[in-house]
């Protein structure tokens, strides 16, 4: 039995002729594998059904040829021969009791159908809205086409029933569906019966919804995904206009999903967004309609779940993010282990995988979407070697989850850290402006460290290679982390740049370190993540004028792929930050900084009293230096390997220190696989 607070989380709920176990429902997320990987993303489905969920939902699913999205890699149902896969996953859903969903995406004026070659086709001809601002436009649709796509809804309902699902839901969220750009008065300027009143806004929605359950709707459940507010001013689709459509539209459909606007809004990294932070937005709507509804907020706290419920806010909890991080998330909340939760910490990694078009990857989770690819389980660990004893040098991340993850598997850990708390990098950076939530990755290892009997910490202890050969451990691990560099060496610069000896030169370590400057100052941000915005903002927080320069188009330019760019660049705008773009440092004197146009190379004096310069990092590995020098004692000592990890190996994200720390702890003791790919892909058989 679930503890007594948390009961009301595992009641069953109707959907429609269905119903679901508990209130635990995935939310349609993607993964960057998608039709290229569908092996790998109906293993990762399988895992959280494993884990608990009552509902889970694929990622969304172009429905017909004539809309996509290349070069997002999502799933298709294209025709027939998408079937198999797309069977693969919703087995893998079921598989454990849960529903399986398929969200069936028509991407109207989101689609550049760069792939297919088709002419997009949308309630009103628009230029095309993508990331990348697509050279394309869209066709406005005829009654015909209008038509056609009904019937394309309905043959993709039907091939979702024969590919084993028991759920579509229909999308018209995030910007990104069909049915918001019907209901938007932005994307919808008809003036026949399907543009103008809201009632002929929502008049397609209806037909299709009308259309799906003549067809599946006696076997099938019906979703629809809306936007609570589409946050684009006066035309958008407001939170008003919402409740309007639910309250005329009550029965519509057989559960309301409710999402916000943009996905940069609906997906908010903890930085800008708290737990739960959809609740005004979503609070009410329920009273609307007798349909059960789903909302989101980043839930990791089943407190708030609890209160969610019990007040008649939602029936249904949805979660993207934090059922990647952890994937058990129901089912340790169903046995009392709320300690073993592994949070997601909103760093929005997640979603880089699909916006890069790789594959996903998860800081806390480091076995997201290798669930096949490596076989790797987010609960359990391969068995134990042959050998006994492993010293782990440092304890961030990289060395915290090596040290989780060998305990698991049975070894003898012990983590030599240097500094008097756990997390490394991680301690320092989660007092930085916004980032405290990221402090998780240190809390949830050093809560399951504490809980293992086979790990023995020692803080304050800087070991050398002479005391690592005496300590007779068979495996030397070392996680040793990395430092900011302060010669300006990065992208802009490969060799140290000229620096003049008067002018005060910060990195990130000195400001996380407490040293700071003050007055003016100039911030050369040729890192391009999230530190150099991070450092602004708590610079102009302590009371400096300071300006970013960047030789990027965008502040902290890779956070496009964490869809956070956009509130960083608004954030330090409030801040009083200024902002110099397309701009590269060319040297510092004693009185400034010579800056440089990026594309005609013009230079220009700016004065500055402080330079901080978030450049690159450099790894700290002299202790593995060290000892691979003494690589000809390793055996006398008894040390069988000697290995670098995560930032010690190459800098990296945090979850890239995650992934390197698991990847250590599964392979030790394993076979040489030698020169052979180490994860499966899925390859196309040639006849
Ligand atoms: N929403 C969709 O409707 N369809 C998608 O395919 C989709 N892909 C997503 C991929 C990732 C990696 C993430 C993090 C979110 C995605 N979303 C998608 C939005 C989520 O469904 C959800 O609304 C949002 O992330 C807020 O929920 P959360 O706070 O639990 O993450």
């Amino acid at each position: 039995m679930p503890p007594d607070p948390y009961q009301i989380l595992f009641e069953p709920v109707r959907i429609g002729p269905l119903t679901a176990k508990n209130r635990f429902y995935q939310v349609p997320h993607c993964n960057g594998g998608g039709y290229r990987d569908p092996s790998a993303v109906a293993a990762m489905r399988g895992v959280k059904a494993e884990g608990g969920w009552g509902v889970i939902f694929t990622e969304q699913t172009e429905m017909h040829h004539s809309s996509e999205i290349t070069p997002f890699i999502e799933l298709r149902l294209w025709d027939d021969a998408d079937i198999p896969a797309l069977n693969r996953m919703s087995e893998a859903m079921k598989s454990h009791g849960a529903l399986a969903g398929i969200q069936l995406a028509y991407s109207g004026i989101n689609g550049p159908n760069l792939y297919t070659k088709e002419v997009p086709l949308a309630p009103t001809a628009l230029p095309i809205r993508t990331f990348t601002n697509d050279p394309v436009q869209a066709r406005a649709m005829d009654k015909t086409d209008i038509r056609n796509l009904r019937r394309w809804f309905v043959n993709a309902a039907r091939r979702s029933e024969r590919a084993g699902f028991d759920l579509i839901c229909l999308y018209g969220a995030h910007g990104f569906g069909i049915f918001q750009h019907f209901l938007s008065r932005a994307t919808n300027q008809r003036s026949d019966e399907y543009g103008g009143s809201l009632e002929n806004r929502a008049r397609f929605v209806n037909e299709v919804v009308a259309d799906i359950r003549e067809a599946v709707g006696d076997r099938m459940a019906l979703s629809l995904r809306v936007s609570l507010d589409e946050t684009i001013g006066a035309l958008g689709f407001s939170n008003a206009e919402l409740r309007e459509f639910v309250e005329m539209n009550a029965d519509l459909p057989d559960l309301w999903d409710l999402a916000q606007g943009s996905w940069e809004e609906c997906s908010g990294p903890s930085r800008f967004k708290d737990e739960a932070a959809q609740e005004s937005l979503v609070r009410g709507i329920r009273d609307l309609t007798s349909r059960p509804v789903v909302g989101v907020g980043r839930f990791t706290s089943p407190d708030v779940m609890a209160r969610l419920v019990r007040q008649g806010v939602l029936d249904f909890i949805g979660c993207a993010r934090p059922s990647i991080a952890d994937p058990f998330l129901p089912r340790k909340i169903a046995e009392g282990r709320i300690e073993d939760i592994r949070e997601c910490i909103g760093c929005n990694i997640c979603i880089t995988g699909d916006m890069t078009m790789s594959i996903s990857r998860c800081t806390q989770n480091p076995t997201f979407m290798e669930e096949w690819r490596k076989g790797w389980h987010p609960e359990r660990m391969n068995a134990k070697g042959p050998s006994e004893k492993v010293l782990i040098v440092g304890a961030g991340p990289a060395g915290l989850e090596a040290a989780r993850g060998l305990s698991l598997r049975g070894y003898d850990v012990a983590l030599a850290e240097a500094a008097t708390t756990l997390g490394g990098r991680v301690a320092r950076e989660r007092l930085l402006p916004g980032l405290s939530a990221w402090g998780r990755v240190a809390d949830y290892r050093a809560y399951q460290l504490g809980q293992s009997a086979n790990v023995e910490t020692y803080f304050e202890s800087r070991l050398s290679a002479a005391e690592i050969l005496e300590f007779g451990f068979e495996h030397v691990c070392l996680a040793t982390g990395s430092h900011w560099r302060a010669d300006g060496v990065a992208r802009a610069h490969v060799l140290a740049m000229p620096i003049a000896a008067g002018m005060a030169v910060f990195t990130p370590d000195d400001i996380m370190a407490g040293r700071l400057p003050a007055g003016e100052v100039v911030l050369f941000d040729d890192d391009h993540y999230y530190m150099g915005g991070v450092i602004a903002e708590a610079l102009a927080q302590a009371g400096a004028r300071v300006t970013l320069i960047t030789p990027s188009a965008h502040v902290s330019d890779w956070t496009l792929n964490t869809l956070e760019q956009g509130a960083i660049h608004r954030r330090l705008v409030a801040a009083g930050v200024t902002i110099v773009l397309n701009t590269s440092v060319a040297e510092i004197t004693a009185g400034g900084v010579v800056t440089e146009c990026v594309y005609t190379g013009a230079r220009a004096e700016r004065g500055a009293e402080a330079v901080v310069l978030v450049t690159s990092r450099v790894s700290d590995d002299m202790l593995y230096q060290e000892l691979k020098a003494r690589a000809a004692e390793w055996a006398e000592a008894g040390i069988a390997s000697v290995k670098r990890i995560g930032d010690a190996a190459a800098p990296g994200p945090i979850a890239w220190a995650t992934y390197a720390g698991h990847r250590y702890a599964r392979e030790l003791d394993t076979p040489d696989i030698g020169d052979a790919l180490p994860f499966r892909r899925e390859v196309t058989a040639l006849a």
